[in-house]
């Protein structure tokens, strides 16, 4: 049996009301994922290759506006509260203890404006989540050394503005989503996608994510266990945050899929007095299984992926559908219904370019003719 991956705030409150009730743990265990299998792969941005820090710059953490302050002067300020925070006392010689756990969620940029990650990050049992409720927020991540990110600009942070497709079924590795943002990004490279084809067992594979709401981490070492209905396993290690991440193909830097969930068992469990990362093979907790991850080349997925990259792709900046070399009105907003030029027709203005001024300069050269004559 899988357990859907749950948002972080779930899981860290799920932990606290395990850690009052302790002689109810039995009824709450099985809410949540294990992760690690030794060895501990996960590793931060600063020790990463270039090619996977490439591919993690294009990866977003989905935070919610209780864990980000947005300052008002182009700034945002992450709120506190570490892992040792959520998980209290944490068991000594826990891993990243002291960094912060903002995250909800990991989706990854595919288009300069367009998302993919797991439908259970945006449904909650058929309950949509509202945009408004958290920010896309690019290099949460461990850049240096011993220096946790904090404080972001404007060109980092982005809003979710339209679901382009949505799935998510229990207990199955159909559990997909792809969002377009707000607005384009810039400088960042949109990650590629498998399209044809199939992952095989035996693939090298990477995940990228924010489990435990942590800062980015890489987590590779891993092999595709088994082709499944909807998806593949794999014996990552992930945690719970991670959910929606990207799992990439270590060989060809090719999006597979995306984390759909792993085994109904904790992923941070008490042992005496402290909290640690459930390890298996070898915590009591532990049982059979791996981690199930959303194919992309799910039907429907990958329909929903390609119909974006038409739309949103790299030749229409503004997603309104139609390309940027054809658009007279290239900022159309998030939303809006657009004419054959990508011009607003709600009411939006239209601006006053090459197409109005021409016209107008040419009049006015041949007025000022006409007075010399
Ligand atoms: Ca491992």
């Amino acid at each position: 049996m899988h357990k859907r991956i749950p948002c972080l705030s779930v899981s860290a409150l799920g932990l606290a009301l395990m850690a009052i009730g302790a002689g109810l743990q039995s009824a709450d265990a099985g809410q949540r994922p294990r992760i690690i299998r030794p060895p501990d792969d996960r590793t931060d941005y600063h020790a990463a290759s270039a090619t996977l820090r490439g591919i993690g710059d294009s990866v977003c953490a989905f935070i919610n506006t209780d864990r980000i302050t947005d300052n008002g002067d182009g700034t945002f300020t992450i709120t506190p509260g570490t892992l040792a925070d959520d998980f209290n006392p944490l068991c000594d010689g826990e891993r990243f203890a002291d960094q912060p756990t903002a995250a909800f969620c990991t989706a990854t940029l595919i288009a300069p404006n367009i998302l993919v990650t797991a439908g259970h990050c945006l449904d909650d049992n058929g309950v949509r989540t509202a945009f408004d409720t958290f920010f896309c927020v690019f290099d949460y991540a461990v850049r240096q050394a011993d220096v946790n990110p904090s404080t972001f600009t404007t060109d980092q942070v982005y809003r979710g503005a339209e679901v382009l497709g949505l799935v998510n079924v229990a207990d199955t590795a159909n559990d997909w989503a792809v969002v377009r943002l707000d607005r384009a990004v810039t400088g960042r490279t949109p990650v590629p996608v498998r399209s044809s084809g199939s992952v095989s067992v035996g693939a090298s594979l990477v995940a990228i994510g924010f489990g435990a709401g942590l800062p980015m981490k890489f987590s590779g070492n891993a092999t595709v266990q088994n082709l499944v209905d909807f998806g593949f396993e794999a014996d990552l290690d992930i945690i719970a945050g991670n959910s929606g991440g990207p799992i990439i193909d270590a060989t060809t830097g090719m999006i597979e899929g995306v984390l759909s969930s792993d085994l109904a068992i904790d992923d941070y469990h008490q042992e005496g007095a402290c909290f640690k990362a459930t390890v298996c093979p070898g915590d009591a907790i532990c049982a059979e299984g791996f981690t199930l991850l959303a194919s992309v080349m799910i039907p429907e997925f990958q329909s929903a992926i390609q119909t974006a990259l038409g739309t949103g792709g790299a030749g229409d900046s503004d997603g309104d559908g139609v390309t940027d070399a054809n658009d007279a009105c290239p900022n159309t907003p998030a939303g809006a219904t657009v004419d054959a030029d990508g011009c607003e027709t709600n009411g939006g203005a239209r601006p006053c370019g090459a197409f109005g001024i021409i016209p107008l300069m040419f009049m006015m050269l041949g007025l000022a003719w006409m007075r010399r004559e």
